[in-house]
């Protein structure tokens, strides 16, 4: 058990349920003229797979004829692609699958063995379901070299190198997990992209991709560098109203299409971090993402991200992105999406949800959300993300619905955190975080606890308490983490450069915004971020519905207290507490969170095999000591400003300032 088979292991029932599955000769019954669909040929071979994995070994009672029935070319269940029926076959022994279109088939073959998993009775499953958004894609930040920019789970797993002629099966491996939880798209490569990645060569490797992903639905898509016409096209500039720039991106897209017809598109990240985009010509986010639908036409979409972070005169980063954006709403061709992540800084352990969201109605938008924990401890801190995505999905705008109703019409994107290790994720935990984000892309109103569950059974084991056990843990661990990193709207307290480990006293970096006190902005008075109108005013960028909520540091939901708000460290909070104690209290509170994990883990030794057990619980103990890291070198930190005892009954950090400031690990993976 080394994690390889993800959440797709089909463990052998026991008991009744095997008894029940065991007893039923399963028989796919696909009509002659879905014989020859590659994407039924998928789904039926998942099918036999699942079914003969989950009965174990041979069988040994009688058996009854069961027909699975496949009609996919049915719009009863409605014209969504992708959406599916199971139910029982009317007037025989057997269930009929029913959708518009092959891909629905495909995605209800995996609900199915789904629910049989779960230890479902083939015989009463009743499922009719549709996905919420069209678009529901993985990005990777995968290089060509095979480095993952912030990827902790080994090198990428895209073999350029090799590729057209070589073909990892983990490609196939790879589209099976992605087709099992709905994930339609894929860019596969780095926002921060390379211009040679346009190039023929490589758009032979993607046509390779792209036929072996086509069956389990997935469309490929590319980053592309705005600057390309210069950087490898011979062009003198890359201006988006230049004809000659328009016509190389036209006849570059035209290139891509001959090999892929059904390319995606591309994503570009412009005028951010370094990149090149339209801004350098004095045009807009429009005359850029516009000239690129041209080229791609009906054929594709553009994804165009507006995570823009360059020097700007904002007072507030946070403020850019929607500074930038939306006053271009409405100018935006139709297939052009904008990416916009969770929240307005950068994918912190909490941030509250970007002010973006419904204040551009007339523009497509799409949430962007990172599975690979950049900020929230790698992959060896155990941070189940699914409340994180909940949260802001479920998110009121005050601007015409919620978060997942605004990005309904395009969908949800994740930054990956695959890569060669064998178990893809470089954790185990961290595989549920890729299942939840395909769930919630799928059906954003599934409950962070159910997606637990049913991951933890099919991934680890059914034993009912274990799975208690497990789902409990997961559903518990990104407050922990939240809890001990950035408490109470703190954010951005990470070291510079690899962003792991704390580092709140940075403050010498050239611009004031890669600096972690500019976050924090704690003094020998208080700590957090004005912006309300007495400070940065990035509050007025929400809706008056939510501004008006969070502009008091009475009423405010605690959480993003310190995100919005200076406050005094003696002022009192609603717990009768002083902002000091509560702080540290919160520290500690996290660490003791983190504790009762490792604790419940040790409990599963019996339930979870040896080899991913232990694996876990390394994992854990890493935690345990890293929590404590994070809270004493906090707590050290802040009282070198504030000058305040420990709280009743808190235990002061065991080393001084100076030796958490000391502290290096050149080991740590680079960006
Ligand atoms: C930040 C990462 C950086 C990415 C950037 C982005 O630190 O490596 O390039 O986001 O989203 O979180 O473009």
């Amino acid at each position: 058990e080394d994690g390889y088979d993800l959440w797709l292991r089909y463990a052998p029932l026991e008991g009744e349920a095997r008894e029940i599955l065991a007893g039923l000769s399963l028989h796919p019954d696909v009509p002659d003229e879905l014989v020859s669909d590659p994407t039924i040929a998928v789904a039926v071979a998942e099918l036999e797979r699942g079914i003969g994995s989950l009965i174990g070994e041979s069988r040994t009672t009688p058996q009854t004829r069961f027909d699975i029935d496949f009609d996919c070319r049915n719009e009863d269940v409605g014209g969504i692609p992708g959406a599916y029926r199971i139910a029982r076959l009317s007037g025989g022994d057997g269930l009929a699958l029913t959708a518009p279109d092959s891909g629905g088939c495909l995605y209800g073959t995996f609900a199915l063995l789904r629910e049989l998993s779960l230890g479902q009775d083939p015989r009463v499953v009743d499922l009719v379901s549709a996905p919420a958004m069209p678009l529901r894609m993985l990005n990777h930040w995968d290089n060509p070299d095979g480095h993952v920019e912030r990827g902790y789970a080994g090198r990428s797993i895209f073999d350029w190198w090799h590729l057209p002629e070589r073909l990892d099966e983990r490609m196939i491996d790879y589209a099976r997990a992605n087709a099992s939880i709905g994930i339609n798209g894929v860019v596969v490569n780095n926002v921060n992209a390379r211009a040679f990645m346009l190039e023929p060569r490589y758009i032979a490797k993607y046509k390779r991709l792209a036929d072996a992903w086509r069956p389990f639905g997935i469309r490929l898509y590319v980053s592309a560098r705005f600057s390309a016409p210069q950087d490898i096209g011979g062009l003198e500039t890359s201006d988006p109203l230049d004809p000659a720039v328009r016509a190389w991106w036209k006849a570059k897209a035209d290139e891509f299409y001959r090999a892929v017809p059904d390319f995606g598109g591309f994503l570009v990240k412009a005028n951010s971090e370094g990149q090149p985009g339209p801004q350098d010509y004095d045009r807009t986010h429009a005359d850029g993402a516009n000239m690129l639908a041209e080229a791609v036409g009906n054929r594709g979409t553009i994804i165009w991200r507006a995570f823009v972070y360059s020097e700007t005169d904002e007072t507030d980063r946070a403020k850019q992105a929607y500074a930038e954006f939306v006053p271009l709403d409405g100018q935006f061709a139709d297939n052009v999406i904008i990416q916009v992540k969770n929240g307005p800084l950068d994918f912190q352990p909490r941030e509250p949800f970007h002010p973006m969201f419904g204040a551009m109605p007339n523009t497509k938008l799409m949430l962007e959300t990172q599975i690979t924990k950049e900020y929230l401890g790698f992959a060896s801190h155990l941070a189940f993300l699914a409340p994180m995505w909940s949260e802001v999905l479920e998110a009121e705008t005050g601007r015409g619905g919620t978060v997942a109703e605004v990005v309904a019409p395009a969908g949800i994107a994740g930054v990956a955190n695959t890569g060669s290790d064998r178990n893809w994720s470089g954790s185990d935990f961290d595989q549920a975080n890729w299942y939840a984000l395909g769930r919630l892309a799928w059906d954003p109103s599934l409950s962070s606890e159910r997606i637990a569950r049913e991951w933890a059974v099919q991934t680890f084991t059914r034993n009912p308490q274990a799975v208690e056990t497990i789902a409990k843990m997961m559903l518990d661990s990104r407050e922990a983490v939240v809890r001990y990193m950035t408490p109470l709207g703190l954010a951005h307290l990470m070291a510079t450069g690899h962003h792991y480990g704390p580092a709140p006293w940075v403050c010498d970096l050239d611009r004031p915004e890669w600096n972690p006190c500019y976050y924090h902005r704690a003094d020998a008075d208080g700590i957090g971020f004005d912006r309300t109108a007495s400070g940065s005013n990035a509050l007025s960028q929400y809706a008056d519905s939510v501004a008006a909520r969070w502009a008091d540091p009475q009423t405010i939901d605690r959480e993003y207290l310190l995100w919005f708000h200076h406050v005094d460290w003696n002022a009192r909070m609603h717990s009768g507490q002083t902002l000091w104690e509560e702080l540290v209290r919160e520290y500690d509170r996290g660490i003791s969170e983190v504790d009762a994990m490792a604790e419940a883990w040790n409990g599963l030794a019996a339930a979870v095999d040896p080899q991913r057990h232990r694996a876990v619980a390394e994992n854990l103990a890493i935690q345990q000591g890293e929590a404590r890291w994070w809270r004493n070198a906090s707590i050290a930190y802040w009282r070198s400003l504030n000058g305040l005892p420990m709280p009743e009954g808190a235990a002061p950090p065991p080393e001084t300032l100076e030796e958490y400031k000391a502290r290096s690990f050149p080991e740590a993976p680079g960006q």
